[in-house]
């Protein structure tokens, strides 16, 4: 027995992306059950989540049904005080706990104006007053946690907690809209767009799925502000430097091509999400440096 989790589009769904990276960033299992957002596969879904209405919804393998990524993140926190969901130190935990809360609870016109797309950025997105206030306010919570946590490093509380990964998601909306902030958020909106976890969901959501619409905008495009991904490409064939897929160990049936070497999977999402960000991919990692 282990957790489920229900998780909307990754490219666009910003509070899976929370969700599942209290999990993923922690090293806690889970298994996923991938809707998309705008049909009737969410509402089919949890039904057998009931009283459930949106994504992400945990259900532990003792069988609570725990919508609520705050819910999430202090049940996964409590039942696995070893995974260092909260920071340890008082003062930290206490920060953390804050930083989180106020993320769950506001930051209204951020979202509305500006929703996770992990497949664009543009250079500018006409940012409204309210947008702007939002933003200041981020800039003001994460210079008190620094302050009163003394973390200098790349997380806000120490190590990486629960509450880096509430704002997981707002750092890619000021990656995508080239939002204006200080060099010190800069430095920290980086940091997520790096994080071994972060890398390997964008990688997911830039294949799992066709772009939703709601999502388009037209203002001018720029690239990724992120780190930039090796150039691998998909392929036909199945000729492979590895005879079994570097993830499950099942026969290569799919694959891509990169440094002129040609490396197998067993089946297009793994291939592809590979292709999308080889270096998110410890698995990968290793027989492409065998
Ligand atoms: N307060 C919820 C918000 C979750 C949420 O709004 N999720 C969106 C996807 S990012 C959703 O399920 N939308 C579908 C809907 O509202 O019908 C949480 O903390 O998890």
């Amino acid at each position: 027995m282990t957790y489920d989790l229900v998780i909307g589009d990754r490219a666009y769904s910003s509070w899976s992306l929370r969700g599942w990276l209290l999990f993923d960033a922690f090293g806690l299992p889970v298994k996923l059950h991938k809707v998309r957002l705008y049909t009737d596969e969410l509402a089919t879904m949890l039904k057998d989540f009931h009283p459930a209405r949106t994504a992400p919804t945990m259900r532990t393998p003792d069988g609570a049904v725990v919508p609520e990524t705050i819910a999430i993140a202090e049940e996964l926190a409590t039942r696995h005080p070893a995974a260092g969901l909260w920071p340890a130190a008082p003062v930290a935990r206490a920060t953390a706990r804050v930083l989180a809360a106020e993320m769950h609870a506001g930051f209204v016109a951020l979202r509305s104006h500006c929703p996770m797309n992990l497949r664009a950025s543009y250079t500018d997105c006409a940012p409204t007053p309210a947008v702007l206030a939002d933003v200041a306010r981020l800039e003001v919570l994460w210079a008190w946690a620094r302050d009163v946590t003394g973390a200098k490093a790349d997380w806000l509380c120490g190590e990486y907690s629960a509450a880096d990964a509430f704002f997981a998601p707002v750092a890619t909306r000021i990656a995508t809209y080239n939002l204006s902030v200080g060099p010190a958020a800069m430095a920290y909106v980086q940091a997520h767009l790096a994080h071994p976890s972060f890398r390997r969901w964008r990688a997911m959501g830039m294949v799992d799925g066709a772009d939703q619409e709601f999502y388009a905008r037209d203002y001018p495009r720029r690239p990724w502000p992120g780190p930039l991904p090796m150039t691998a490409r998909a392929v036909e064939g199945t000729h492979s430097v590895n005879d079994a897929c570097p993830y499950s160990g099942k026969p290569v049936t799919h694959v891509l091509e990169l440094d002129g070497r040609r490396y197998g999977f067993c089946n297009a999402f793994c291939r592809d999400k590979t292709v999308a960000d080889p270096e998110a991919w410890p698995a990968f990692i290793a027989i492409y440096r065998s």
